[in-house]
């Protein structure tokens, strides 16, 4: 793939609607993606000849930006689909869940659960070429979870589907650094859905679950054995998948599985007492199994998908959302991406596509959006983060940055490191820094607030007066 801050030089129309880089091979069906400080990538998720699902089989894959792709397989007994992912702060990835069982070509007649869960607890650390398990096991199996950050060495384990193809109700608090679980067997989460529940940390100990359907929101506490209360039933929030545009604030635009596609667009504020919800203007298309990344400057890009139809149609053209004006079409890419199609942004600013709707593609493609250019579709100059470092010790003390040039600077953003799987990016969080100029000296406040800024490996981003972001300098937020 190409080298980190690679822009090709491209048409008038690059500077309005972006442009996508031919195919590249990456070896594995990107299902599953998980992107490291440096742009390195692993992903996992299917063999092409294991495209029926059918067999238990786990290999991962890692590619760097300016390199080829390897491929490792995994001696382990678990179907490397529908796993939850998310980076820990250390610079691991932790997987749990999974599949132990997924038949295909399923007799009628035979009643015994079709789709059932593992109870993978795993990390991966760049560099390895293999899965490090942890010491325990997750209490429960899960098919389709989703992790979310507690603090700096907790996550909470939501949903899925068990050993026997039932839901899951209680999610389980797990150490990633002991291995221990905790089950939350006082909160009883089955009305949000097992698939992916979509969860923000409002507070500490605090996550807000929305439910699968456009049903209430729900509180979770996460202390002693959990507790759940149903906050504002009357919350319309759309069923797709949500980018991070602030301060527990989401874009929530589309649908999100087996649903016809849609183009409402919510604006959506967490907090542990309401979820408010803002109308905004629809989409262009109306779509399901697409992704939504934010980029840098705060604007949100969509890409792949289906109309949601029996014969499904997919669109090949992105969409960019801007604050200030809603949605706009972007160029297409060549690659179709339906269900299991997945989107990361890469330290460069730029997105990575992978997946597709049947297991079988085994190509990336990246978007280069439109900041990258000015008005001939040549590469604009972008501003340059020459060093970095922390005024303090404390790990969420202010950052000090030095440009190499003295350019006049707009934004600063920090931007966690994705995790991505199934239109659901785990830890996400976009964190529009206040900052100070003096020259080329740039000073960036940390929040000190772990659920605005969970713990987290970050990018931050410099963004000029023309709105061109810099390549990102990566740091650990404790
Ligand atoms: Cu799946």
């Amino acid at each position: 793939m190409p080298a980190l801050g690679y822009v090709p030089a491209a048409t008038a129309n690059a500077a309005s609607n972006g442009l996508w880089s031919s195919p590249i091979e990456t070896g594995l069906v990107g299902i599953h993606l998980n992107v490291f400080s440096d742009g390195q990538m692993m992903y996992y998720g299917a063999h092409v000849e294991n495209s029926t699902a059918n067999t238990k089989s786990f290999s991962i894959a890692t590619l760097s930006p300016g390199q080829s792709f390897s491929v490792f397989p995994e001696a382990i007994d678990v179907g490397s689909f529908c796993t939850g992912n998310i980076n820990l702060p250390d610079g691991r990835v932790l997987l749990t869940g999974g599949t132990s069982s997924f038949p295909v070509d399923k007799d009628e007649n035979d009643d015994s659960p079709r789709y059932t869960g593992a109870n993978l607890f795993a990390t991966y650390s760049k560099g390895q070429t293999k899965l490090q398990k942890m010491p325990g096991n997750l209490a429960f199996s899960r098919w389709y979870p989703t992790n979310v950050m507690l603090n700096d060495r907790r996550v909470v384990v939501i949903g899925g589907l068990d050993d026997k193809g039932k839901p899951v109700a209680f999610p389980e608090v797990v150490n990633t650094r002991t291995g221990e679980t905790r089950v939350l067997d006082r909160a009883d989460l089955s009305a949000a859905g097992f698939s992916y529940p979509r969860s923000v940390k409002v507070a500490d100990n605090k996550l807000v679950v929305l439910s699968r359907n456009e049903g209430a929101p729900y509180l979770l506490t996460t202390t002693g054995r959990g507790t759940v209360q149903t906050l504002n039933k009357e919350a319309d929030i759309p069923s797709g998948p949500m980018a991070s545009i602030g301060a527990n604030s989401y874009l929530v635009a589309g649908s999100r599985g087996n649903r016809l596609g849609d183009k409402s667009t919510r604006i959506v504020e967490f907090s542990e007492s309401r979820v408010k919800v803002a109308n905004a203007a629809n989409m262009v298309r109306a779509r399901t199994y697409h992704e939504l990344t934010t980029l840098p400057d705060g604007s949100v890009l969509a890409t792949g998908g289906t109309d949601g139809k029996d014969q499904p149609s997919h669109f090949l053209d992105a969409e960019l959302w801007v604050k200030s004006k809603g949605w706009k079409t972007m160029s297409s890419a060549s690659l179709r991406r339906g269900y299991h199609t997945t989107a990361a942004l890469l330290p460069d600013a730029t997105v990575i596509t992978m997946g597709s709707t049947r297991p079988t593609q085994t190509q990336a493609e990246i978007f280069y959006p439109p900041y990258l250019f000015n008005s001939q579709g040549i590469p604009k100059t972008r501003p340059t983060i020459e060093s970095w470092g922390r005024i303090g010790t404390d790990d969420r003390a202010a950052i000090s940055l030095v440009l190499k040039d003295n350019v006049s600077v707009k934004s600063v953003a920090l931007i966690r490191t994705g995790a991505v799987t199934h239109q659901t990016s785990m830890g996400q969080t976009f964190f529009a820094a206040n900052f100070a100029q003096n020259g080329k000296n740039i000073t960036v406040n940390v929040s000190q607030n772990t659920s605005i800024l969970p713990a987290g490996v970050y990018w931050v981003f410099v963004i000029d007066q023309s709105g061109t972001p810099s390549i990102a300098t990566a740091v650990r937020v404790g």
